[in-house]
């Protein structure tokens, strides 16, 4: 009897959520009083997330194990909540006499808008260059030169269309908002790392967590392992105790070269430390690697932060990058010695922009973990990037630079031989040292601090994301550039955090399968991600009806993972100093 209850109980929830989505769409007709519609999408705003919980808690009582309903029901609340929110946006910019000033920034519409359409030009260019080229094998010789003007024709257009787009943030009014966002919220981010890591009361008397940086790989690799770390301890507000002795990259420990990450929480204060299971309880609780840490939460990558995510999103294309990218800049706060080594050598090669980084990661890698791509695929971009800068800046007259950054020295030669019209930065003997026999090591290190540093200084990336190389110097780069998640065209993968919880991305357009290999879909689905082929279709698998195979990847927008982490209540920034 008692479950017959409940259970009438959850259809009410549900009718009642119907009756409140109905109310709403009549709003976008009416527009009498405002500020009581503000009022009144506040008070529904919390209506829903009152009911949202109550279904949750009922069908935990009634121990519904149908997933699949549940997860639709709370897809459901989480768009009612989105509507709610973009209704109470739009009233508050029309009660600004619809202009939004460039004090306030753009509205997140324009800005999710403007990404968007830069990577909606991208898709098609993808797409219909694949295309273009597979229709060309077919032809004859003589066919085969004029469909080439056709190509040259479509991909010239379509570098036309790229560089009015990336225009936009020149002429829209909001650069200088922009800049001071990521300014501010860049302040705010290392202000809260900072008394994360240096706590007013004693070490000894706070929750903490250790984290050992030998996870016996690459640099990048053990730098995203103690990322993984530090995520977690920023999520959960304890300091982090880091443990470098006998790093493979210097033997001599991590603070050799780094900032100590913190005054008073040092090896001394973790002699002893319980296992992740006990995180919530435990003083000191050692982090595992990400590939074997149970239970996984949902603050873990690629999670943002609950009470900036607003901030993040309006700011930044790829929220958690650039996130990522202020844990770095904490954690990788050179030594003097090391700073004034970068600044000698930034010097010496007479550093200038515009200009390009490639990364081309060979010898352990290849044929193992990625395919081996040839100089010609990165420079094929390098190429696109420069007559596009050139169509944004018709008058100006610049030298085509490249950054290059290997493993394999004989890459420079290869470059500059086929390509004599740039300029290749990079040092031969950096690459000798990143063999396998001399790559682990402090003159090795010191090489690969020198490549990343230079390649996130550059303007724009051509690199394979299988690297972690690239990923880190794609997540420093964003430390300097604003909004600049569309600064990258990577080779193999698309951006991921390795061990990372799901990748997801929801259909903002339904489809009919036609091409082989595809599923079709309804708008609304959410996609699981494996990667882009760069060819117009992605791959991945459709969690709301089971099917999986290739989708168009235009018909899909990425999700952003938001959770709650610890909110630094005690940490404040004046917006008003920077
Ligand atoms: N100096 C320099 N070293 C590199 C470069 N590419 C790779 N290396 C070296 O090779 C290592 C590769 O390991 P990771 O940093 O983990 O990057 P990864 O490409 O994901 O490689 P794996 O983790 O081995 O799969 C780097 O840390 C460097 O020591 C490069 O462009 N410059
Ligand atoms: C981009 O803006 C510059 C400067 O305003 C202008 O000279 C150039 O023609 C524009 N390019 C395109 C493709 O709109
Ligand atoms: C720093 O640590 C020392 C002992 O290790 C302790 O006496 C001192 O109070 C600590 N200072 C702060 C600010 O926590």
């Amino acid at each position: 009897m008692l479950l017959f209850g409940n259970k009438f109980y959850i259809i009410f929830i549900l009718l009642w959520i119907f009756g409140l989505y109905c109310i709403l769409t009549t709003f976008h007709s009416t527009s009498n009083n405002d500020k009581i519609f503000e009022d009144r999408i506040e008070h529904l705003q919390n209506e829903v997330e009152s009911l949202r919980q109550k279904l949750v808690q009922l069908q935990s009582e009634n121990n519904i194990n149908d997933q699949v309903q549940s997860g639709s029901n709370n897809v459901q609340c989480q768009e009612l909540k989105n509507e709610l929110k973009r209704l109470k946006r739009q009233l508050i910019s029309k009660n600004d006499g619809g202009t939004i000033s460039s004090r306030d920034g753009p509205s997140l519409e324009y800005e999710q808008l403007r990404r968007k359409i830069e990577m909606q030009a991208r898709e098609i260019s993808y797409f219909t260059t694949d295309q273009l080229n597979k229709i060309s094998e077919k032809l004859s010789d003589q066919d085969k030169e004029n469909w080439k003007n056709v190509i040259l024709r479509f991909t010239d257009q379509n570098r036309v269309l790229l560089a009015s787009i990336r225009n936009l943030t020149v002429v829209d009014g909001y650069q200088l908002w922009r800049e001071h966002e990521h300014e501010s919220l860049s302040k705010l981010m290392q202000a809260r790392l900072n008394v994360l890591q240096n706590p007013s009361k004693s070490c000894q008397d706070v929750k903490r967590v250790t984290c050992n940086i030998n996870k016996g790989c690459g640099y990048g690799c053990e730098i995203h392992h103690a990322m993984h770390c530090f995520h977690i301890a920023y999520a959960l507000g304890r300091p982090m105790i880091l443990f470098s002795d006998g790093w493979r990259y210097n033997p001599g420990g991590f603070d050799q070269v780094f900032q100590p990450l913190s005054r008073n929480c040092t090896k001394a204060s973790a002699t002893s430390a319980s296992s992740w299971g006990n995180y919530d309880t435990a003083d000191v609780v050692e982090i595992p690697l990400i590939d074997n840490i149970y239970p996984r939460k949902d603050f873990m990558p690629m999670a943002i932060p609950e009470d900036i995510s607003e901030r993040l999103i309006r700011l930044h294309g790829n929220p958690f990058v650039w996130f990522t990218g202020q844990l770095i800049k904490y954690f990788l706060r050179p030594q003097e010695w090391l700073s004034e080594f970068i600044e000698k050598k930034y010097h010496s090669i007479n550093f200038q922009t515009p200009i390009v980084g490639i990364h081309v990661r060979r010898t352990d890698k290849v044929g193992s973990e990625a395919a081996f791509h040839d100089i010609s695929e990165y420079m094929k971009h390098v190429e696109d990037y420069y007559i596009i800068y050139q169509y944004q800046n018709p008058n100006l007259k610049f030298t085509k630079r490249v950054f290059l950054a290997t493993d394999e020295p004989s890459v420079f030669s290869d470059a500059r031989s086929k390509y004599p019209d740039y300029i290749f930065y990079g040092d031969r003997a950096i690459a000798q040292s990143a063999q396998l026999h001399t790559r682990y090591g402090t003159e090795s290190l010191k090489g690969v601090l020198l490549d990343v540093h230079f390649l996130s200084l550059c303007d724009y990336l051509v690199c394979t994301f299988s690297s972690q190389i690239c990923r880190v110097a794609y997540e420093v780069m964003q430390q300097r550039v604003v909004d600049g998640a569309w600064r990258v065209q990577p080779l193999d993968d698309v951006y991921y955090f390795g061990g990372q919880n799901a990748h997801n991305q929801r259909a903002i357009i339904s489809h009919k399968a036609i091409w082989p290999n595809e599923f079709s879909f309804d708008r609304g689905d959410i996609i699981g991600t494996e990667g882009n082929h760069w060819d117009g279709f992605s791959k991945g698998s459709d969690k709301t009806n089971g099917q999986s195979g290739l989708y168009p990847t235009y018909k899909t927008e990425e999700i952003v993972n938001i959770a709650k982490m610890y909110t630094y209540s005690e940490v404040r920034v004046n917006a008003n100093e920077v």
